[in-house]
């Protein structure tokens, strides 16, 4: 059995993160390493803060904030939130550690030793009352082709034209808007990617094939398009120092990496800050290196898809060594919000503390997977998303538990009654609950998010039909027995439910087995096929609880808030 190395894409620090970046990234890796460790694999789940470049830097300025307290405080804000939604990381770390800064300027020496890092001067705006080269996209000046006059010098946001900051009409630095610019000469680390385009096109050629289209797709296009020798330093404050043992001009000028070079390698970082943590942890480098054994998946939006399957497999083919390069790359759209894309500098959309302070996560969890931008671009609005909610998790799901628990409470008491031996209908739910399993999991392990919430939402309802069809509420009158049998055989669908919905729905799953006094704490295993026909996981007698209303249902009057509050239209 393989072992499963995953990483979600490294949210950046400048800020909380928006529902747009959970579903495309964090919370599906959460739900495909919650069910590879159900069936019992081994799985290590990594992510961390992305802490380093401009951004960083300006968004701890504005702050009023050292950038080390404001990475700091950042960083715990991110994790607070991620544990509220119950992300289940192995660890998450920091690019900042000294692991990452260790590794990185290893990567670097390697590259150098092996010829694909070259110095080269290049000339770059200096804005001299902020005393610092800007990168392009902090120079700001009226476009030449449409005149709008907040063009940005990497281009312009209103007629989307790309643009060199030399284009710019009346340029100033989006820093302090000083007009005081000059083009100095600045000597950067490059990588020679163009030495290394055609290793990286065979490398995708073999390894690509698997990938889900959206991925493997603008892998191609970046390489036709030609991959091109990068400057792979900055002048900063802020970053992984250049080695000053390879490079001492360099590094005595304070030069750092860029955040994108220094940004991938943090997954091995982060697996090194997480095995250094605790000398009982495999090694991180059994993770990494030489590591045949293991099966590597990494989660992102489509706007990272370049970076991961060509930049960083380009960064590790060069080093020469064995480094673990990514086996499938499941990549995803946009979620847009009311037009827009969910956006953090325009403010626009439903951002993930402000969600969790709405509602629970389970909530959050199974809306966004169920509506998860795979194959396309989707839009979230209120109206589906208590459509949803409403429908699946309160009808479908909730009252089913509650209905079936309350009603045998009250006829039979706080244990599991015994009733009648199975019959045909039993028989006939095993068979169709255990093939709704099959195609449930076969989903997941394609990771198809969208139709394993459609299987799982197919078994919920199974119990439903089955429930309505035997509607013990009117076998009781003259078959108790069969009353009894049609409550205990929902009640093996509670437990059932409540493994296998643990990867989307985690706490709500606990609940659901917590329900019956038999039940293990902890993490759940997963159910055979025999098991699932059997229908037999919670024996008569057994004592239960009814649990407090698992959903609660999305009113007009609450809808009628948020749209107000969150600018819905
Ligand atoms: N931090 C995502 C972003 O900020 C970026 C991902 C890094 S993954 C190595 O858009
Ligand atoms: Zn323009």
């Amino acid at each position: 059995m393989a072992r499963h190395l995953i990483t979600s894409a490294l949210p950046y620090i400048n800020g909380i993160k928006h529902l747009g970046n959970m579903v495309g990234s964090m919370l599906p890796a959460d739900v495909y390493s919650r069910y590879l460790r159900q069936r019992g694999h081994e799985v290590l789940y990594i992510c961390a803060t992305d802490e380093h470049g401009t951004p960083a830097e300006l968004a701890a300025k504005a702050a009023g904030q050292s950038v080390e307290q404001f990475c700091a405080e950042q960083h715990d804000a991110q994790k607070a939130i991620y544990d509220g939604f119950a992300l289940s990381f192995d660890y998450f770390g920091r690019s900042s550690s000294q692991q990452n800064r260790e590794i990185t300027q290893e990567f670097a020496r390697e590259l150098k030793a092996n010829g694909f890092i070259e110095e080269r001067a290049i000339r770059q705006v200096y804005s001299v009352a902020d005393g610092r080269f800007l990168p392009d996209r902090y120079i700001e000046g009226t476009c030449p082709h449409c005149g709008y006059d907040k063009a940005r010098g990497d281009q312009c946001e209103n007629c989307t034209r790309l643009l060199d900051p030399t284009d710019l009409i009346n340029p100033r630095s989006a820093v302090s808007g000083s007009t005081e610019l000059e083009v100095r000469e600045t000597t950067h680390l490059f990588l020679l990617q163009s030495k290394l385009a055609d290793e990286v096109e065979a490398w995708i050629e073999e390894h690509g094939k698997d990938w889900p289209t959206l991925a493997s797709s603008i892998a191609r296009k970046w390489l036709t398009e030609g991959l091109n020798d990068r400057a792979i330093t900055r002048d900063l404050d802020w970053g992984v120092p250049v080695p000053a043992d390879v490079w001492p001009e360099l590094a005595a000028q304070g030069k750092v990496f860029y955040v994108w070079f220094d940004a991938p390698i943090e997954y091995i970082g982060a697996t090194k800050e997480w095995s250094d943590a605790d000398p009982a942890r495999r090694d991180w480098k059994s993770w990494w290196y030489e590591a045949t054994d293991v099966r590597y998946t990494e989660f992102m939006a489509k706007d990272n898809v370049p970076f991961h399957t060509v930049m960083f497999p380009a960064t590790q083919l060069g080093t020469r060594a064995p480094w673990k390069k990514v086996d499938y790359v499941k990549a995803f759209n946009w979620l847009n919000y009311y037009g827009g894309k969910f956006s953090t500098s325009q403010k626009h959309g439903i951002f993930t503390d402000a969600a969790l302070e709405l509602l629970p996560a389970d909530y959050w969890r199974y809306f966004l997977m169920a509506n998860a931008p795979e194959s396309d671009d989707t839009s979230f609005s209120w109206e589906l998303f208590a459509t949803t909610v409403n429908k699946d998790l309160a009808d479908t799901l909730g009252n089913f538990v509650n209905r079936v628990l309350s009603f045998s409470l009250k006829r039979f008491g706080d244990t599991v009654p015994a009733g009648a031996e199975p019959g045909e209908a039993e028989a006939a739910l095993g068979t169709e609950v255990a093939a709704l399993i099959a195609e449930y999991q076969a989903q997941l392990d394609s990771l198809q998010f969208r139709k394993a919430a459609q299987a799982l939402r197919a078994l919920w309802s199974a119990g439903n039909v089955y429930l309505e069809t035997k509607a013990p509420w009117l076998q009781i009158k003259t078959d108790e027995a069969g009353a009894a049998l049609t409550l205990r055989t929902a009640m093996q669908l509670i437990h059932l439910y409540g493994v296998l919905s643990a990867p989307f729905i985690p706490a709500t799953s606990a609940a659901m087995r917590a329900v019956f006094a038999s039940s293990e704490a902890g993490e759940p295993g997963w159910v055979s096929e025999e098991q699932a026909t059997a229908l037999d996981f919670v024996a008569a007698g057994t004592s239960f609880t009814v649990p407090p209303v698992l959903f609660a249902k999305i009113t007009e009057d609450d809808l009628a808030a948020w749209r107000e509050r969150f600018g819905a239209q």
